[in-house]
């Protein structure tokens, strides 16, 4: 094997987008695909490479720093590529303690491990942790993140992120590890869990059932196509310098009311329904509490120093997203089974 890749996170959203690009693109790369399988994640996302020689998956936690230090020991990992996390923000406004413990201190375990494994030998070796551009907090009507932007964070879960971007930097300075950071903006496609607004939508709509818009829907996002996120990744991972930091985004801003009016027009035409009949499903509700405003990626120092640009462009990226969840039911029906019901009886009950 030409290197022993821990990808964490791996049943997740992205994850199981950038463990399918790596499984694929490098056959001669093994890679372990580490998940503790919360809620958010799900081994059907993987259903299509999981029988695939150079691919295994390990199921656990990575909060536990005794399991991790001995996967080390155990699978001899050159590289780490971070995704694991609790990444739901209105998750983290209702319990931010297990914010704190997976992003925090399951990052701070992985950090350890690699560490005490790889004792201050770091050549061809590398941490690679993947966070948000959520860190850089809020902007108005104007500018943009660039890598040299303060952390602001504002709710739990940008907080959590902050914290163990600033851990992986600690360990850089004070330990010499290889370590790379990326902070990429909203990812949609495939596999998203429904509790996002894109995908919760789509299923709303699919069922005629309210789709929540908080406050005005003024908000802005940057969405970027998640298969163009899993390519950033391999770009990074295989050519940044050590310690480098880069924005992914997609040069895509939408406020999110004109995002949903644009999916309601995409699902009546795909569903074969009279023009305008999903708007009507449009439900204003209660804001999130320190809802961000506003946040807009400068993926410049990406596109001049390795030569990434986002690929698929929005409209065409939603009708394929649309698509995927129309012609995926058996998917989107397993996931909102068991505890979906509850969460979303809570989460919008008292909106
Ligand atoms: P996700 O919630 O879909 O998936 C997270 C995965 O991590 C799940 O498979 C879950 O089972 C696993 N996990 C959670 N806690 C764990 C633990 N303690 N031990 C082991 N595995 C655990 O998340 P996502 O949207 O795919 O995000 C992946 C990463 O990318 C996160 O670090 C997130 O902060 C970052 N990110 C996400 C976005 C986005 O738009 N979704 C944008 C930028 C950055
Ligand atoms: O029901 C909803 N109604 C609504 O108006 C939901 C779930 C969200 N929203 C709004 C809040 C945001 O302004 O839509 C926007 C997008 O919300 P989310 O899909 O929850 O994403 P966001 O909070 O922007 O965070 C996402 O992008 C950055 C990911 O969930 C994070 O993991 C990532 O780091």
């Amino acid at each position: 094997m030409e290197k022993r890749i821990l990808i964490t996170g791996g049943a997740g959203f992205i994850g199981s987008h950038v463990v399918r690009r790596f499984v694929k693109s490098y056959p001669g790369y093994k890679i372990v695909n580490l998940d503790k399988l919360t809620y958010a994640g799900n081994l059907l996302n993987l259903v299509d490479i999981e029988d695939e020689p150079n691919y295994e998956f390990v199921k656990g936690d990575i909060v536990d720093a005794g399991f991790i230090a001995d996967l080390f020991s155990v699978y001899q990992f050159d590289a780490v590529i971070h995704l694991a996390a609790e990444s739901h923000v209105d998750r983290s406004i209702a319990n931010p303690m297990e914010f704190v413990m997976t992003n925090v201190i399951g990052t701070v375990n992985l950090l350890n491990a690699a560490k005490e494994y790889w004792k201050g030998d770091y050549d061809k070796k590398r941490f690679y942790h993947v966070s948000t551009d959520e860190v850089y907090g809020a902007l108005g009507e104007t500018g943009m993140f660039t890598e040299a932007t303060s952390y602001d964070p504002h709710s739990p879960y940008s907080a959590s992120k902050a914290s163990s971007d600033h851990f992986v930097r600690a360990y850089h300075d004070t330990y010499g590890l290889d370590v790379v950071i990326s902070n990429c903006s909203n990812n949609y496609g495939s596999h998203h869990f429904p509790e996002k607004l894109i995908p919760l939508a789509i299923n709303n709509i699919k069922n005629n059932k309210a789709v929540p818009v908080y406050g005005k829907g003024e908000n802005v996002r940057d969405w970027l196509w998640v298969e163009d996120h899993a390519r950033a990744i391999d770009v990074i991972f295989h050519q940044a310098k050590t310690g480098e930091t880069y924005n992914i985004g997609g040069h895509n801003e939408w406020k999110n009311i004109d995002l949903i009016k644009l999916l309601c027009k995409i699902m009546d035409q795909k569903l074969g329904r009279e023009a305008g009949a999903s708007e009507q499903l449009i439900t204003y509700v209660t804001d999130r509490a320190g809802h961000d405003l506003r946040y807009a990626i400068d993926s410049s120092k990406l596109q001049h120093n390795l030569g990434w640009v986002p690929g698929l462009q929005f409209e065409e990226g939603l009708a394929k997203t649309v698509d995927w969840y129309l012609e995926n039911e058996q998917w989107l029906n397993d996931v909102t089974s068991s505890n979906y019901q509850s969460y979303y009886e809570t989460q919008y009950a008292e909106r």
